[in-house]
């Protein structure tokens, strides 16, 4: 990547953080004729402490819950005023701020069609207020909030399809992606700029505090994510259903599960379960076979 950094180093994240490698990866493909919109979160926590800044573009923080909201906003105050050619509106939130409390204002933003691409960095829990659940935590999971012992086994619903609810929204361009692969990103990011209307990327981001993994495997992790098909990286065009295809195949045969799970502290509970293993790795070749990764 010899892009310039548009997310300057020097903020407070922690080591090995995914959610900023996201946040470089996104600012070096979208360039620097960009506004970005964030929710409060764990990235606008690190990146904004007062009077510091890590960001080299027009940044704006608002509340949780209105990323999406305050990000038509500006798309449509642009518009007004004809200055709306040749800017990038990126709005950006954690899982929490995205799949729960943002929800709302994402699918108004998605459903009115405004030019945003929305950025959800997903690591799967609340991380800046402690690591409590969100509806994106996967089954098993220990989180402050789900905490595995003699009659719980962690988080016990699975999480959230997120994407695909978007994708229901028919916008211009929806893909998943992960730190891990991180061309596959950059291509998604310039793929949903150069698309008017509405976008959509989530991007995996592991978390070394919350998934209680060394810092130097996020990486790793990240890659092991979609290697053993737990996560899938797809990508839908224009609305169209039939344009829907997979980005990245992991190899052949398929890593299992066990290979993702053993090494992250928030599912060592499961270790000596294996009929819960079973159960995950069921529910991952489902999904595979849903989306036609074997
Ligand atoms: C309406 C509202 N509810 C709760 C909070 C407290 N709060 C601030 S950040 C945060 C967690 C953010 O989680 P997520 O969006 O997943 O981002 P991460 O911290 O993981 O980066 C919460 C609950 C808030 N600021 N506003």
């Amino acid at each position: 990547m010899n892009e310039e950094s548009l997310f300057a180093p020097g903020h407070t994240a922690c080591a090995g953080c995914g959610a900023t490698i996201a946040l470089r990866l996104l600012l070096a493909a979208a360039g620097k004729n960009t506004i970005v919109c964030q929710a409060t979160g764990c990235m606008e926590v690190v990146s904004t402490g007062y009077p510091n800044t890590a960001w080299k573009v027009p940044y704006i923080h608002v509340a949780f819950e209105n990323a999406a909201a305050v990000a038509s906003g500006i798309d449509a105050a642009l518009k007004a005023k004809g200055e709306r050619e040749g800017k990038n509106i990126i709005a950006i939130g954690g899982d929490g701020g995205t799949y729960d409390i943002g929800f709302q204002a994402l699918s108004g933003m998605l459903e009115r069609g405004h030019d945003v691409l929305y950025v959800c960095y997903d690591n799967e829990a609340y991380m800046n207020t402690g690591i409590q659940r969100s509806s994106s935590t996967p089954y098993g999971a220990s989180t402050t909030t789900s905490p595995p012992g003699k009659f719980s086994i962690g988080e016990d619903t699975v999480k959230k399809p997120l994407a695909e609810i978007v994708a229901a929204h028919r916008p211009s361009y929806v893909a998943t992606a992960s730190v891990g692969y991180y061309a596959d990103f950059q291509n998604k990011v310039k793929k949903a700029l150069s698309k008017k209307g509405p976008s959509f990327i989530l991007v995996y981001a592991p978390c070394p505090t919350g998934w209680r993994t060394p810092s130097e495997k996020s990486i790793e992790i990240a890659k092991l994510a979609v290697d053993t098909g737990y996560l899938i990286l797809w990508e839908m065009e224009n609305g169209d259903r039939n344009t829907l295809k997979v980005t990245k195949m992991p190899p052949k045969p398929r890593k299992p599960v066990v290979e993702f799970l053993k090494v992250q502290g928030r599912f060592r509970h499961l270790m000596n379960k294996p009929e819960e293993l079973k159960k995950i790795q069921e529910f991952v070749d489902a999904e595979c076979k849903r989306y036609g990764v074997d």
